[in-house]
């Protein structure tokens, strides 16, 4: 803010909990985007340049291009816990604070990455298909009977806080033995607690029968699971990924799937998102979901609160509630 009087400036990019967002409003002057339109890079500099604020999701990049367009801008809130969208450097650089949504969404996203799980395994959309176009003529003994879920291995890449959280439903709701991933080893007492042992990523897609990705998305992670990885994981493993679409190379996955080396896929996300790969459309056994783990409307409405909240908190000189570090 240029004077300390004045109602500070907020973008709001797109649609959003208008209850929520009349919080903002009560502090701030808000421009909205009520039809939820998408703006190209250009439209989304013009209408942040005179800004102080911004709240976004992971549609909005923000890169130093747009922050040097934006010489007011003071923070920049997503409503996700993902910040692959921000240049968290640039940001930095120029002193604008960036706040995300962890933890409420938690929970939430772990339920749906179970649930992928148990699709896939279970061939459960593939099945509702075959059952709807009418094809259902008859019962017998191999019909969709796919991989079972309790009691195998479950291999988690990325164990933050979903991952933990997909760790305790695999443990302790499904008898599974977990294995997991991950930069950093977690202490003695977590692992205990998760019921989880540490592999390299060769050891974990070697010894596991599901492997789940809830890693956080950055460069140095695309397509670490190709082709080798795939060949690396069980005959007839089970793929799912409610991370980034870029971790995996869809094209490889894919060819696998119709080869059979793996059983089945669970996608939430995916790298060209909205934009789904044709070769993934036509793969068989694969359960693709339109990026909606966090999809239900308690959590939807916590990330949205938070993005707010974290908002009004920074615009009025505090400290945010959840900042993301470079
Ligand atoms: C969002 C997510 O639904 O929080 C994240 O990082 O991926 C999801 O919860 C998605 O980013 C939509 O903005």
């Amino acid at each position: 803010m240029h004077e300390s009087t004045a109602r500070p400036r907020v973008l709001v990019a797109r649609a959003a909990f208008a209850d929520i967002l009349a919080e903002l409003e009560s502090v701030a002057d808000v421009e909205y985007t009520a039809d939820d339109h998408i703006d190209t890079p250009q439209q989304l500099r013009v209408r942040l340049a005179d800004k102080h604020g911004a709240f976004i999701t992971n549609s909005e990049r923000i890169d130093a291009e747009l922050l040097d367009a934006c010489p007011q801008l003071r923070v920049v809130s997503t409503m996700t816990v993902g910040v692959d969208h921000i240049d968290l450097a640039a940001c930095a650089a120029r002193g604008v604070v960036v706040t995300h949504a962890p933890d409420v969404l938690t929970e939430t996203t772990a339920d749906f990455g179970f649930a992928l799980l148990l699709a896939a395994a279970r061939q459960i959309a593939d099945a509702e298909r075959y059952l709807r176009e009418g094809r259902w003529v008859k019962w017998s003994y191999g019909l969709f009977a796919g991989a079972d879920v309790h009691g195998t291995t479950l291999g988690i890449v990325g164990m933050g806080r979903i991952g933990q959280a997909i760790a305790r439903r695999a443990a302790h709701g499904f008898g599974m033995r977990v294995l997991y991933h991950n930069r950093h080893r977690l202490s003695d007492a977590l692992e205990a607690q998760h019921r989880a042992a540490w592999r390299t990523l060769p050891e974990l897609l070697g010894e596991s029968d599901h492997v789940l990705l809830a890693l956080p998305y950055s460069a140095a992670v695309r397509h670490l699971i190709g082709a080798p990885q795939l060949a690396q994981m069980r005959p007839g493993a089970t793929l799912v990924n409610v991370a980034r679409g870029g971790v995996v190379d869809e094209a490889a996955l894919a060819a696998a799937l119709h080869g059979g080396h793996i059983g089945a896929a669970g996608l939430d996300v995916f790298e060209g998102e909205p934009a789904v790969n044709p070769l993934l459309l036509s793969a068989p056994r694969v359960v693709l979901t339109p990026h909606i783990a966090s999809a239900s409307v308690p959590t939807r409405r916590a990330m949205v609160k938070l993005a707010v909240d974290n908002l009004i908190a920074v615009l009025q000189g505090r400290a945010p509630l959840t900042a993301a570090g470079v």
